[in-house]
This record gives C-alpha cells, structure tokens and sequence, in this order.
C-alpha cells in the first residue's frame, strides 16, 4: 500500500469571513497541507446546529478533522497541524521567542479580535456607532503590537503562529477607524503586513 492511500484526508470546516479559520487556512497554508474546504455559514439560522453536528460542542468554527480526529479550537488545531506535518516550523524553538510568540496570539485572542474586528470593524460594516470608549482602546492595541514586533516577521526572520492569527484580522482592522491609526501608530506593522498579505492568498 503506498503512502497516498493510507494518508489520511485533513477537511477545515469554517467560512472565508471568519477570522479564527482563516487563521487554520495560513497555517496549513505554510505547512503546505493539501486539503478540502467546507464551508459553514455559523451566522446564519441554522449555522451553530451544523457547526455542533460537524464537531463543535460550542456550535462555532472552524473544526478541522484530520483521518478519526475532529478538532475545535483554534490554538488546538494550529499546534496540531504543526506538530503533526512535516513543512516550516510555526513556532519558534526557543522559550523566549516562543514565548513572545505567544504573547502576540493572546493579544489577539484577547484584544484584537473583541476590540478591534468585533468592536470597530463589525459596527462600521453595519453602519453603527462603536462604543465610545474603544477608539483609544484600539489604537492602545496597534501601539503595543507595534512595540513587541520583530521584524521582518513579527517573531523575527520566519512566520509563525503569530502572524497567522494577527494576519488573519488585517481586513478588518484595515476596514475599520483604526486603520487611520496604523501609519503614525504602527509603521512597522503596515511594513509588516505588505510582507505577510500573500498568506492570506487562499484564506
Ligand atoms: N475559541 C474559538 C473561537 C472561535 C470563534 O469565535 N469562531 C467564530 C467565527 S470567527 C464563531 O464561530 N462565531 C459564532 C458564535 O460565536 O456564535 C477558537 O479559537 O476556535
């Protein structure tokens, strides 16, 4: 039996405008991991439902099943696909490297992805006011990130997991009021972002 055929298949369950699969996509994308897409619509009415029948006890995306296994979680999934598959590491070999790596990863779980995709980007795209609180916050946000970037990459010479998640936010910061901020508040990160755009080529 040659190795084709016992390979098992790897499906990435999500949708184009989610930020969490788009960020599975450049990972597998830098892995370079042929694979199939489905797409799940988890905002439309019967979205959460198929996303827990596909595997999703929370009823959200992305879910990748790889062979037997079905995963949720993005942080799972990517430390899967790059512990899993031959292809360039996405994480750094050292601890404080890996560590910075990580510390980027929890600005956008815990920053990036609230403030700026859910609490700028998404009102302006529905014509809303945001809070009023959370312009400063946002632009507090592209400050730091701009402090703990090391260039050329965010994590130095070669992509990571770090700039697969903040890669993965940059249609919405750039659709939003902070992207006014980005030049005077983070030139770097507008230089990073020119080199790091092609990985979001097939998300
Ligand atoms: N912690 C999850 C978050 C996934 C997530 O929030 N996905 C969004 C789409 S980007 C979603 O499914 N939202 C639907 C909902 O929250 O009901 C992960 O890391 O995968």
């Amino acid at each position: 039996m040659t190795a084709t055929l016992t390979t098992p298949q790897v499906t990435l369950i999500g949708a184009g405008y989610s930020v969490y699969t788009r960020i599975c996509q450049i990972a597998l994308d830098i892995k370079h991991v042929p694979f199939m897409f489905e797409t799940l619509d988890v905002f439309a009415e019967d979205g959460p439902a198929k996303a827990r029948q596909a595997g999703h006890p929370f009823g959200k995306i992305p879910i990748l099943r790889h062979g037997d296994l079905t995963l949720y979680e993005t942080l799972a999934i990517t430390r899967y696909i790059d512990d899993r598959f031959d292809g360039p590491p996405l994480q750094p070999e050292d601890p404080v490297d890996r560590a910075r790596m990580n510390r980027i990863i929890s600005i956008v779980d815990t920053q990036v992805y609230p403030i700026l995709v859910w609490g700028l980007h998404v009102p302006k795209s529905e014509g809303r006011e945001p809070d009023p609180e959370l312009p400063d916050k946002g632009r507090t946000i592209l400050s730091v990130l701009e402090s703990v970037a090391q260039p050329p990459w965010l994590c130095g010479d070669v992509p990571t997991l770090a700039d697969a998640y903040l890669a993965a936010c940059m249609d919405c910061i750039l659709d939003s009021e902070a992207a006014e901020h980005l030049p005077g508040h983070a030139p770097g990160l507008m230089a990073w972002w020119h080199r790091a755009r092609p990985l979001l080529q097939s998300a």
